[in-house]
């Protein structure tokens, strides 16, 4: 455990001391005309509709691979579908819109990429250089893209996980999610292009259901406990991991899209905190509002994938940077999900 941590002491060190004399310095243009990739999704969603509210509904041109015309992503501006892992039809998405800013969301998630790791590759490395690739080219004014806990493996020391620290991860989403934020880096070091990214924890909300990761569990609660008063939990009751409700992560994306360029001293990678909780801490809190909401836990597959990624991160560079700082907690959470979920599913 010392040298773990005397490890990860020399590895802040000396990438801290990095960063600083790479720093790159600019005068940075504002953002206008927005696509949002893989907006159908939980996260794409709920940005598209804030976005939205913040920079006028036809600046936002949502777009994914799949089409839901009656969804409130399709029907509130503008729509486009589109496959990030075709170059020609991103390309021609940003300028026929005249789009000057990305948020990337399209991805295929930690559980669905264990099944599937070829397409998870395709989707999150193709798709985001065809991203990246196109915003170079069209010289765009900012790239969100966003990493994950993902990125941490067994290797990493699991508690208050430091901003740098050893990133081997064992599933082909925490690859992807390595080689994203490496990638980015890079982009920003060799062609200038402001590119941001921070490393989500596990999401939580009511409005759209996660797409195939190993977090789900914490959003299938909600709905089970208000649909039949029971969950099977796919993980351990005490599998404690990074948690985060959906406003803080609309939040985040947000105070980091909107900061300062010349702030930032990391780029695409930072760690971003909010509950440090356990599936039974969830089953609590619900029960404080349904006392004989029942769970039981019968760990699966994603058990071993949980188990690599870290129970907090030490998120002291995004709040010293761009000021990050969560509002909500757990009971709170459960508070709202539980009212929003009673008017939806009842
Ligand atoms: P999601 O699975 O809910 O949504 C992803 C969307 O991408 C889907 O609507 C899907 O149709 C679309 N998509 C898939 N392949 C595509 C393609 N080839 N072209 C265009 N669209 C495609 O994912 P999410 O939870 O909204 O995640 C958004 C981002 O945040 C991803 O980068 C993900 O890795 C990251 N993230 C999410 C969480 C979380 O808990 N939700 C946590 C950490 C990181
Ligand atoms: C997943 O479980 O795959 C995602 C994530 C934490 O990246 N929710």
């Amino acid at each position: 455990m010392r040298n773990k941590l005397s490890f990860t002491n020399f590895l802040t060190v000396n990438i801290q001391d990095q960063r600083h004399s790479e720093r790159h310095d600019m005068t940075r243009k504002k953002i206008n005309r927005i696509l949002v990739t893989g907006a159908l999704g939980q996260i794409g969603s709920e940005l598209t509709a804030e976005l939205r509210k913040r920079y006028g509904r036809d600046n936002v041109v949502a777009s994914d691979i799949r089409s839901d015309e009656s969804s409130a992503v399709a029907m509130g501006g503008p729509w486009a579908m589109l496959d990030v892992t075709d170059a020609e039809a991103v390309e021609k998405t940003i300028t026929d819109n005249r789009i000057d800013s990305i948020f990337h969301m399209a991805a295929i998630l930690s559980a669905t990429g264990e099944k599937n790791p070829q397409l998870c590759w395709k989707v999150n490395m193709d798709g985001t250089l065809n991203i990246l690739e196109a915003a170079r080219e069209n010289d765009l004014v900012r790239v969100i893209i966003p990493s994950s806990i993902a990125a941490f493996g067994p290797e990493t020391p699991r508690e208050n996980t430091p901003q740098e620290t050893i990133l081997r991860p064992k599933t082909m989403y925490g690859v992807t999610k390595v080689s994203g934020e490496l990638l980015c880096d890079y982009y920003v070091r060799k062609f200038n292009l402001d590119v941001r990214g921070l490393r989500y924890p596990g999401i939580i909300s009511s409005e759209t259901l996660p797409g195939g990761g190993t977090t789900d569990y914490a959003v299938e609660i909600y709905y089970k406990a208000i649909e039949e008063g029971r969950y099977t939990c796919f993980v351990k009751k005490d599998t404690m991991l990074p948690m985060m409700y959906m406003p803080d992560c609309i939040k985040a994306t947000l105070d980091l899209a909107e900061a300062d360029f010349n702030d930032l001293v990391h780029y695409s990678d930072f760690n971003v905190g909010a509950l440090s909780i356990t599936a039974g801490d969830i089953a609590e809190s619900i029960r404080k509002y349904i006392p004989d909401f029942e769970v039981d836990y019968e760990p699966d597959h994603r058990q071993a994938i949980a188990d690599t990624w870290p129970m907090g991160v030490d998120d002291s560079a995004a709040r010293e940077e761009w000021g990050w700082e969560p509002e909500w907690d757990l009971d709170a959470m459960t508070t709202d999900m539980l009212e929003k979920l009673r008017v939806k599913l009842l």
